[in-house]
């Protein structure tokens, strides 16, 4: 079976496998993490597979960070991480390029998330 076959992010991709999807596109995905580090914590991949960022094509990257940037307005954080791991070393557990974007929610109020209508 190839790479991209067993992908379980291309499963998600396809549907194969069910996820919470915030945003789809042409040639980006995002979805929410299965294993959240805070509420809203969500993952935007490029639709075309490869494990690190320098396997995927430039035209398929130009969209990931402002759908993060579209996220973290949708979850009403003030203050969050983008983050994106490549090689174990550096903490990749999934082989296909996502950037992780992670609200850290205000100490009072909590997160006022509203996601977009799909
Ligand atoms: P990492 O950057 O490769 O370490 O992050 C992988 C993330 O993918 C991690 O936060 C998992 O919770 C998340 N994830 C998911 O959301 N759905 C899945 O089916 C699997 C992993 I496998």
């Amino acid at each position: 079976m190839s790479r991209m076959a067993s992908c379980i992010f291309c499963k998600i991709i396809k549907g194969e496998i069910p996820s919470m999807k915030v945003f789809e596109s042409e040639k980006t995905f995002a979805f929410l993490d299965i294993n959240p580090l805070s509420a809203g914590h969500a993952l935007v991949i490029p639709k075309h597979h490869g494990a690190k960022l320098t396997d995927i094509p430039d035209d398929s990257l130009t969209e990931l960070l402002p759908v993060a940037k579209k996220i973290a307005l949708a979850t009403g954080a003030e203050q969050f991480n983008i983050l994106q791991n490549n090689g174990r070393m550096a903490h990749q557990l999934v082989d296909h390029v996502h950037i992780h974007m992670i609200p850290k929610p205000n100490e009072t109020e909590g997160l006022g998330i509203q996601w977009p209508q799909q």
